[in-house]
């Protein structure tokens, strides 16, 4: 898969993943989709896509995971990689865009 992206932030680090409820949701796109859900989140259990923005804000992302996208998947989030922040508020508040998954 090598979702892209376009019109985000010039040069800026992002970081994707894939969520188990539709954009519709609140907030878009719902938690994390975990491989294993009894697992908790973390990097292994789930689909984290890592990319960085070029000068004109555009970026694709190339999954390399060997956890299958199956249909606990709804949608892509697209957070905005912020170092200062604790993993779960920047979970819920820099949502960028988010597209559902078909
Ligand atoms: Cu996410």
């Amino acid at each position: 898969m090598e979702p892209e992206v376009v019109g985000l932030m010039p040069e800026t680090d992002y970081t994707s993943h894939l969520h188990d409820a539709t954009c519709e949701s609140d907030p878009p796109g719902g938690d994390h989709r975990l491989a294993d859900p009894e697992a908790g989140m973390s990097e292994s259990n789930e689909v984290h896509l890592h990319f960085t923005t070029d000068a004109d804000g555009n970026g694709t992302a190339v999954i390399d995971s060997d956890l299958v996208a199956d249909d606990r998947v709804k949608a892509i989030v697209v957070h905005v990689d912020d170092p200062e922040s604790e993993a779960h508020d920047h979970m819920a508040s820099d949502r960028v865009p988010c597209g559902d998954f078909e």
